[in-house]
């Protein structure tokens, strides 16, 4: 049995998408809160509109001192590290720290689909809620995504079925979180600036399974060697899928997804809207978390409608998303690709060649990487964001291009491509020495393309 977290005053760190909606989950239980941002308060206007004004706002600072008045929690936003010194001095007066996603967790019914991975969580997360939809299920799709899980609270039922995307930094503070499916999708490098190296990453996203028993269950890539190794590491039920091997539970075999029980073909996937074979992976982990959830309720999967609901997935915005053509150039906004296997994934599906528009903040990874997929594909780049500098020395040879803004890059990419051409925006890094996340760096790229047909820039 969950037992639910009590709080009766809570200091509330980060005040963006989470902390809003963790600030007024406590309200409504009768909590006092305080929220602490270190952004000066005339950047947190949007928000400020958004939280109950009973919470009392400290906005700029953030320092241990804060603690002082007395709080009996500290519930974290995923983005606020657990090495800040707020958080240490919080873990040295023994002050609870709660991260936003155990606090949902303990205040929600139903069953729990958990999605991690370096790639394609967010697609396989969007897709699982769709099938699980299609199928007439009650679902709520949130996490990572974009949806914090707090907002989820009080509004399931035991019928519920949650699909959660989790980063790694959601994972780091989890306690007694316990998703009856975990997916664990693959673990390339990402986010090696917050971690110390790849084996500490690894196990943050391992944390997905630690609470899991032998009724739950654990879908992994078995043609991930990271995540073959996690499948070694649970107590779990381990269930694999492959594009590569039909030892797996679920493989792809002859252009077809197909069930190693029984053998049945769930759907062909040249009937999928969402194109490539990442996505054939993505929809196979989805398929075994719907068949473990289904068959734990005590309800038998009908195949054909689970691979009929696959194939009609549309996918997601800002992932290898067509925005249209302009003058021959199809312009595709990747906005989501933050990391270099993601982009190698965007490259791979190009019909022809393109302009690739890169850069941002970056997050410790292997950049070097990128010229195998860049090569042949990538007749120019266009950087943008502060690792202008960094991509220029190190892809020298493209005689890349810098850009002010996404509309001087757009005009740039322009002037470099051909018709034919792909102009592609997936930058390999995060967005936020330019904007406030992905999903407004790819709004951003929208408008600036618009701008472009419009005959404005
Ligand atoms: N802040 C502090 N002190 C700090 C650090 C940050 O006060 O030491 C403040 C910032 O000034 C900012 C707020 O905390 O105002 C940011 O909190 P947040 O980063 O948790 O932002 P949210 O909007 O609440 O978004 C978070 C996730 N963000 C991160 O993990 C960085 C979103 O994932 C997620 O969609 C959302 O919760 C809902 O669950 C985004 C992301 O970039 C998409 N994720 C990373 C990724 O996918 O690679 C992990």
């Amino acid at each position: 049995m969950k037992e639910n977290i009590d709080i009766q005053k809570a200091l509330v760190v980060g005040l963006s998408r989470t902390g809003v909606a963790v600030c007024n989950f406590l309200v409504a239980r009768g909590a006092a809160v305080v929220v602490s941002d270190t952004k000066p308060a005339a950047e947190l206007d949007d928000v400020l509109s958004k939280i109950d004004p009973s919470v009392r706002v400290v906005a700029g600072e953030q320092g241990p001192s804060l603690l002082d008045e007395g709080f009996d929690a500290m519930v974290l936003s995923p983005g606020v590290p657990r090495s800040i010194p707020l958080v240490a001095e919080a873990y040295r007066r023994r002050i609870p720290v709660i991260a936003e996603v155990e606090l949902a967790y303990r205040h929600m019914n139903g069953r729990v689909v958990a999605i991690t991975g370096t790639d394609g969580k967010s697609t396989t997360t969007a897709l699982a809620g769709h099938l699980f939809k299609e199928l007439g299920m009650d679902v709520r799709v949130g996490g990572n995504i974009g949806v914090p899980l707090i907002s989820f609270a009080g509004r399931t039922s035991d019928s519920t079925v949650v699909v959660a995307e989790l980063s790694s930094f959601q994972l780091e503070a989890i306690e007694r979180f316990r998703p009856g499916v975990a997916v664990l999708l693959n673990v390339t490098p990402d986010h090696l600036d917050r971690y110390d190296g790849m084996e500490d990453y690894f196990l943050a996203k391992m944390r997905i399974a630690m609470n899991q028993g032998g009724d739950d269950c654990f879908i992994y890539n078995m043609d991930d060697p990271m995540a073959v190794r996690g499948a070694g590491m649970v107590k779990s039920r381990a269930m694999a899928f492959s594009l590569e091997s039909r030892r797996a539970d679920i493989y792809y075999h002859e252009g077809a997804v197909v069930l190693a029980d029984g053998g049945i073909k769930v759907f062909e996937t040249d009937r999928m809207r969402v194109l490539g074979l990442h996505n054939v992976q993505n929809a196979m982990a989805a398929v075994l978390a719907a068949r473990s959830i289904m068959l734990g309720s005590g309800i038998v999967p009908d195949y054909g409608r689970i691979g009929e609901a696959v194939c009609s997935f549309g996918g997601l915005e800002h992932r290898l998303e067509p925005m249209g053509t302009f003058r021959g150039r199809e312009f595709i906004n990747d906005s989501k690709a933050t990391t270099v296997n993601a982009v190698l994934t965007a490259l791979r599906s190009l019909r022809g060649s393109g302009v690739l528009i890169l850069g941002g903040r970056t997050k410790g990874d292997d950049y070097s990487r990128l010229s195998a997929g860049m090569n042949g594909r990538v007749r120019a780049l266009v950087l943008i964001g502060e690792s202008r500098e960094y991509f220029a020395k190190l892809f020298g040879n493209y005689g890349p291009v810098k850009a002010e803004n996404l509309d001087d890059a757009v005009v740039k990419a322009m002037k470099e491509s051909r018709e034919g051409d792909a102009i592609l925006l997936s930058p390999a890094c995060a967005s936020f020495d330019m904007f406030r996340n992905y999903e407004d760096r790819g709004e951003e790229f929208r408008k600036s393309f618009r701008r472009l047909q419009s005959g404005e820039i």
